[in-house]
């Protein structure tokens, strides 16, 4: 009965979704196109409709880090973020509210209040992030904007923001209860199906090694057809795929670009928690995850109207 009301009830959310917004419409159209073959050749149809960035000077540094992405859906810079940016970010944040999203209706607590055994993650508002020292500058670093544009063959647009902890401090009962795949079943990835080309870029906030929840990618797998859709776990599917894994470590600043659609997951921190800053980069057909209108208004950020349209409106 309660697997009949679950049903009842989503079906409800997504026809109530589709019928009013469109951009629902888009994010559940592509979402049930799986080939990857398939999906890249509708996104190159979508790119060349949508504004080309300047052709610059070939740098082979940047070919090798888009073969890479091609090639094995992640790549690691290891020297991402400038460490005073990345520290003074971290501060700032510090002095923030943050919100655990398993506690609706609670204000928020700093972080080093402590965060609770029962608290997984905890998010910081988007409206906290638009007014953070250097979260655009980071959103925007060129070398980044660079290679993406590359691979989607486009202009990309800046589709979510988010920034949040992950607790090592909690209790796995009362953790799993809404995060069993999370803190049980340690072998189960994930792929996000957001829009038809997606580039997320990770950026370490916090000094992470084994220990503080690196992120895990499984190289190749954002060009793989997988019957399950969107969730792998190895425990159940030993097909070799989860020892080629990549737990990426390193100090704050380490960055990460990476095809979310490839198998990835959070791993869980044992030893301190860890902060992340991710900044999503789509084609912009499926904006589910921003605002609906833009929070702050553009004069003098020297930012790409284009890409961060959604988050930063032209002055009227
Ligand atoms: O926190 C991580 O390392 C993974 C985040 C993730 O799963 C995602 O952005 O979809």
């Amino acid at each position: 009965m309660a697997r009949v009301t679950n049903l009842l009830n989503r079906v409800q959310r997504v026809s109530g979704r589709i019928l009013n917004d469109s951009r629902w419409r888009n994010f559940y159209l592509q979402r049930y196109v799986s080939v990857p073959a398939l999906r890249r050749f509708v996104s190159g149809r979508i790119a060349k409709d949508l504004p080309q960035p300047a052709s610059g000077a070939r740098d082979p540094a940047a070919a090798a880090r888009v073969d890479e992405i091609k090639r094995n859906g992640v790549t690691v810079y290891r020297d991402g973020a400038a460490p005073q940016a990345v520290t003074e970010l971290r501060e700032w944040l510090q002095t923030q509210l943050c919100v655990d999203p398993d506690r609706p209706g609670d204000p928020g607590f700093l972080w080093n209040d402590g965060a609770g055994k029962g608290c997984v993650h905890a998010y910081y508002p988007i409206e906290t992030l638009m007014r953070a020292p250097h979260l655009l500058e980071l959103a925007n670093t060129p070398q980044v904007l660079g290679i993406v544009q590359r691979v989607f063959g486009c202009t990309p647009t800046i589709s979510e923001i988010n920034c949040w902890w992950l607790n090592h401090d909690l209790d796995v009962d009362l953790a799993k209860v809404r995060h069993g795949y999370y803190v049980e079943r340690q072998k189960s990835y994930h792929r996000d199906i957001d829009d038809w080309s997606v580039l997320r870029y990770f950026v370490y906030l916090t000094d992470v090694d084994q220990a503080h929840g690196p992120h895990s990618y499984i190289p190749g797998t954002h060009n793989r057809y997988m019957r399950q859709h969107r969730n792998m776990d190895f425990d159940e599917n030993p097909n070799g795929l989860y020892e080629t894994r990549i737990d990426i470590t390193g100090p704050a600043g380490t960055a990460i670009l990476m095809d979310p659609f490839g198998l990835h997951r959070a791993t869980v921190p044992t030893a301190g928690d860890r902060l992340m800053l991710a900044v999503t980069y789509s084609l912009g057909c499926a904006t589910v995850h921003a605002p609906k209108n833009p929070l702050l208004v553009s004069a003098g950020l020297g930012i790409d109207p284009f890409v961060n349209r959604l988050y930063v409106g032209a002055p009227s």
